[in-house]
């Protein structure tokens, strides 16, 4: 298959780096063909990286998307695919739109957030449109699941809403943030146990700047709490802010826009370095694939900040983070 032949050219792309020879693993390899997106990054106290997924179906056209996978490694190179975690089969109140998940960690519980979805767009006659997605909440003991629904509906039916990420702060605080309708730019505080929310929605003050976005991401490093997202859905960008809640100060782009398609991102320290997590649109021809040929695989660049806590813009490279090994050891 031809798409074997392009994954053997890209692994036998050989960088030499000082002594050491590496190969590029740029999309991310995840030891078979499988399609994913929306990678979710956590490291958690087994001092492993895991990725948690969306999942393509071959040539899926329209984001009908069943399951969600999770993979880990300990040197970004050799991952593990521990299989699905959570299906829509797993849901009495979704059949479908297995969209971008996160996953948290907190008092001995792992929690995998996930959107999820029933009905059907029409994108000719929008008005026809019978669509809806929530939010869902499961739980593991494990960081590979499987996870179980843990309330058996969504937290909520209105807003429609997807895209959710889990920030759990250093005061033990659950916040979550989601792309919803009317509630972009919102946060709402989770109960401890995070199977409800605390009150209600809040708007955040983002500085009078607020394009439209899918995918937040929220982080802290140092003194800075960041919101992340993919502006107008395709080129990331982000704000700074002292508080998970705002008010936020935009500061600009860091990964430009790459074929006009939707980009997805996470951004985690591990062993010291930070990384950035996001998925490309990548041509395979020899899927078959009628309509649309470009399908999204998981990449992963170094992520670098400036003194005063800004980011350096990140380029999609060939290689990603293959020398990750070395880096560490530098
Ligand atoms: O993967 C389905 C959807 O596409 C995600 O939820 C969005 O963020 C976009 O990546």
């Amino acid at each position: 298959m031809k798409d074997k032949k392009i994954r053997k050219t890209l692994l036998a792309l050989f960088l030499v780096l000082g002594n050491q020879t590496v190969s590029a693993k740029n999309p991310l390899e995840f030891g078979n063909d499988i399609r994913t997106a929306d990678p979710s990054a956590h490291v958690w106290a087994d001092g492993k990286m895991y990725l948690y997924t969306s999942h393509d179906e071959e040539c899926q056209q329209d984001f009908w998307m069943k399951d969600w996978h999770v993979f880990s490694s300990e040197d970004l190179n050799n991952w593990t695919d521990h299989g699905a975690v959570l299906s829509v089969d797993d849901l009495s109140w979704a059949d479908n739109y297995a969209w971008a998940p996160d996953a948290a960690y907190k008092n001995g519980k792992y929690y995998f957030v996930f959107p999820a979805g029933t009905g059907h767009k029409d994108r000719v006659n929008p008005e026809k449109s019978t669509k809806w997605m929530g939010i869902g909440i499961a739980v593991s003991d494990t960081p590979t699941g499987p996870f179980k629904d843990a309330i058996g509906a969504p937290l909520w039916k209105e807003p429609y809403a997807n895209d959710p990420t889990l920030f759990i702060d250093e005061d033990g605080k659950p916040y979550l943030y989601v792309h919803a309708k009317k509630y972009d730019y919102h946060v709402v505080e989770l109960s401890d146990d995070l199977l409800s929310v605390k009150g209600e929605f809040q708007k955040m003050d983002m500085g009078g700047y607020e394009p439209k976005m899918e995918g937040p991401w929220v982080f802290k490093r140092n003194e800075f709490y960041y919101f992340t997202m993919p502006e107008n859905n395709r080129k990331l960008s982000y704000y700074m802010s002292k508080s998970p809640r705002g008010p936020w100060e935009y500061k600009g782009v860091f990964m430009s826009e790459e074929n006009n398609a939707n980009n997805h991102h996470s951004i985690v320290k591990y062993k010291g370095q930070w990384i950035l997590f996001y998925h490309r649109w990548i041509d395979t021809p020899e899927s078959g694939c009628k309509l649309r040929k470009r399908q999204r695989h998981s990449a992963a660049e170094f992520l670098t900040f400036n003194i005063d806590g800004t980011i350096q813009k990140v380029k999609r490279t060939m290689e990603g983070v293959s020398y990750f090994s070395k880096r560490i050891k530098e």
